[in-house]
């Protein structure tokens, strides 16, 4: 009996199956999806950080590694939604000042649609909530959330990024300065000014735990992905990104 030659092709039969039925069953069990983002300093802030947001259902287990951010003082950060889905540059200092300010950016990383606070409200109204934002040089902010499906919907469209704001233009190690922030007049620019920015998108290590579930959870979520069997029988998602325009 040959049975050896036979069995490359017995093992890749139940895999094509596989990816069959995935496609065609129903949404089952809620799965992780994982996004990342690599916080860029903007405003020559010095700030960089990482960002990930695992997203189970309409939950997501957000966490914010921040380093080199103004000491001793409250950051604001949040999800911007919306605009081009991209993080700022010194071209968006619209009025010239040398700062690009948080409506200043706002065509590029949109509105704020998740604020990113230790307790309390996560929405939009709590922006400028700086009593309720993670504060310090270099922080790790760790919380899980609720997200709506349009924000889900948003992030997985690669049309969400993380914002952390708060910069030190004059160098005083404070926030200070006579301009006032467009966002809270009681607050200097500085204070809401974006210092670090990254665009969310799927995590490269796989946007989803392997070993179960499959494309159908892809749907209902919203990943418009493409699965593609790997070496190993895992799968990941090879996905278009897409900004809104
Ligand atoms: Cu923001």
């Amino acid at each position: 009996m040959n049975t050896r030659k036979l069995a490359p092709l017995a093992m890749a039969l139940p895999l094509g199956l596989s990816m069959g039925l995935f496609a065609a069953t129903p949404a089952s069990a809620a799965e992780t999806w994982t996004f990342q983002s690599n916080l860029g300093q903007v405003n020559d802030s010095g700030t960089t950080g990482q960002a990930w947001v695992e997203v189970e259902g309409n939950t997501a287990d957000i966490t914010v590694n921040v380093s080199g951010a103004v000491a001793d003082s409250p950051h604001a950060q949040h999800i911007h939604i919306g605009g081009q889905g991209v993080c700022p540059t010194m071209e968006n200092d619209d009025n010239g000042d040398g700062i690009v300010s948080t409506p200043e950016g706002q065509s590029s990383y949109g509105g704020v649609k998740v604020s990113l606070t230790t307790e309390g409200a996560t929405g939009a109204d709590s922006a400028v909530a700086v009593e309720r934002m993670p504060s310090g040089a270099g922080y790790t902010y760790e919380r899980s959330v609720e997200l709506s499906d349009d924000v889900i919907q948003n992030i997985s469209d690669g049309a969400a990024s993380v914002v952390v704001h708060g910069i030190d233009a004059n160098g005083d190690g404070k926030y200070s300065g006579d301009a006032k922030s467009p966002l809270n007049e009681e607050l200097p620019l500085e204070a809401t000014a974006p210092a670090a920015c990254g665009e969310l998108a799927l995590s490269p290590e796989g946007g989803m735990e392997t070993g179960k579930g499959g494309m159908a959870d892809a749907g209902m979520i919203g990943l418009g992905g493409v699965l593609a069997a790997t070496a190993a029988g895992g799968f990941v998602v090879a996905r278009r990104l897409s900004h809104n325009s």
